[in-house]
């Protein structure tokens, strides 16, 4: 049972109740209208000591988790979270005033209320609108994707990201004398920058797969993206210059595909690598800034991963708006992933399968940890989120 406090199980137990309680108060309602007051006195009572149950069981622990333990002020949930459960006492403990008032001597004739009926209707009508903000959190942390991560500068981070992860690899496939895995991952690039719009798109090496690590619409289109949300002439520069270097790129992995001799496209590997380097890190960091000076953007501080210029490979994953940016990232083996929160919220990079553990993690507080396997690895944040990919979660793929 312990086990179930604060998991998106107790959320759907507790959802059901409270839709079952409020359909219980409602037949109330009606045998009070229709008379039958004992009855109705006996369904009120029951919803209403039910309720307290699901109270100190279900809400308590869950808006202790996210908006005490997690220190969660901001952001959608955590402030429908304080608004219900405010509201939520009030009501309760004007529910339970009514039973004791009606079925005991215990209130003193002072406090006795006038309007007994009036009172009775105002807090049905309360109760129903905490219902209705009871969806609106349970919708909000669970089925809603956040809309931070569609704003077009994330989305752009993102892939950005991919793209400097697949730089690497074709720069390390290189290397190593692969011809083909070279080809493929300069494939991964023109596909991921292009998208599916781009006439070029499909299998461009020929080896008879299309592979896009993207989501098929390309950095290319966010970038236009991100220019259309404004951030001034200093935003719309550093654009153009993001875009003058995705357009190398994908010059440069053409010429690539048509290479003959893998040891002869050292230099064509190694710009691809610079210029992702420069495109994601710097570009990106560059349109941010300039969009925030200008005041149209008001995005966390980038962190400059400028540490990723030699061995071993590192990638940072950020914590904000209650979520895991990039939530989903493929790396190589042997990369460290750090994860650094950006935000007031507290929170925690805990692998599902318990493999790893951040701990509590403060504003700007670091963790790190190095992928030495193969394999999927699901991690969750322990006040945000939940095993199986529930509410602020991601996924390593580590190949
Ligand atoms: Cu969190």
């Amino acid at each position: 049972m312990q086990a179930l406090f604060g998991t998106r199980t107790a959320a759907d137990i507790n959802l059901i109740a409270q839709l079952l309680l409020l359909a219980g108060l409602l037949t109330g309602f009606i045998l009070a209208r229709r008379k039958r007051f004992a009855q109705h006195a006996n369904m009120q009572t029951a919803m209403v000591l039910l309720n307290l149950a699901l109270i100190a069981l279900f809400m308590v622990p869950s808006f202790y988790g996210y908006v005490i333990a997690g220190q969660s002020v901001s952001g959608p949930v955590a402030q429908l979270m304080i608004g219900h459960g405010g509201l939520g006492i009030i009501v309760e403990v004007i529910a339970l005033y009514l039973v004791l008032l009606m079925r005991t001597k215990l209130i003193p004739r002072q406090f006795r209320l006038g309007n007994i009926k009036l009172a009775m209707r105002t807090t049905l009508a309360l109760w129903a609108v905490l219902v209705l903000l009871g969806i609106g959190i349970y919708a909000e942390r669970y089925l809603v994707q956040s809309t931070a991560a569609s704003a077009p500068l994330l989305e752009f981070r993102q892939l950005g990201a991919d793209l400097y992860v697949h730089a690497v690899e074709l720069a390390d496939a290189q290397t190593r004398g692969s011809l083909p895995a070279t080809k493929r991952h300069a494939e991964h690039l023109i596909n991921l920058i292009e998208g599916a719009q781009d006439p070029r798109y499909g299998d461009i090496d020929g080896n008879g797969h299309l592979e896009d690590p993207g989501d098929g619409i390309g950095l290319l289109a966010r970038l236009d993206a991100v220019a259309a949300v404004g951030g001034g002439p200093g935003a719309t520069e550093q654009a153009a210059t993001v875009r003058d270097q995705l357009d190398r790129i994908v010059t440069l992995a053409l010429d690539l595909i048509g290479g003959q001799q893998v040891q002869e496209l050292t230099p064509l590997a190694e710009e691809i690598l610079t210029l992702a380097r420069q495109s994601n890190v710097d570009g990106v960091f560059a349109i941010e800034s300039a969009a925030r000076d200008a005041g149209v953007v008001q995005a966390p501080s980038l962190e400059v991963a400028a540490q990723n210029t030699g061995e071993p490979l590192s990638v940072t994953i950020h914590e904000d708006r209650y979520q895991f940016i990039p939530s989903q990232l493929t790396i190589p083996v042997g990369t460290t992933v750090i994860w650094v929160n950006d935000e007031q919220a507290k929170h925690t990079a805990s692998a599902d399968d318990g493999g790893f553990d951040s701990g509590d993690q403060e504003l700007s507080v670091r963790y790190s940890y190095t992928f030495t396997e193969p394999g999927t690895y699901r991690y969750f944040c322990r006040y945000h989120g939940d095993v199986g990919g529930v509410g602020m979660a991601g996924t390593v793929i580590v190949e």
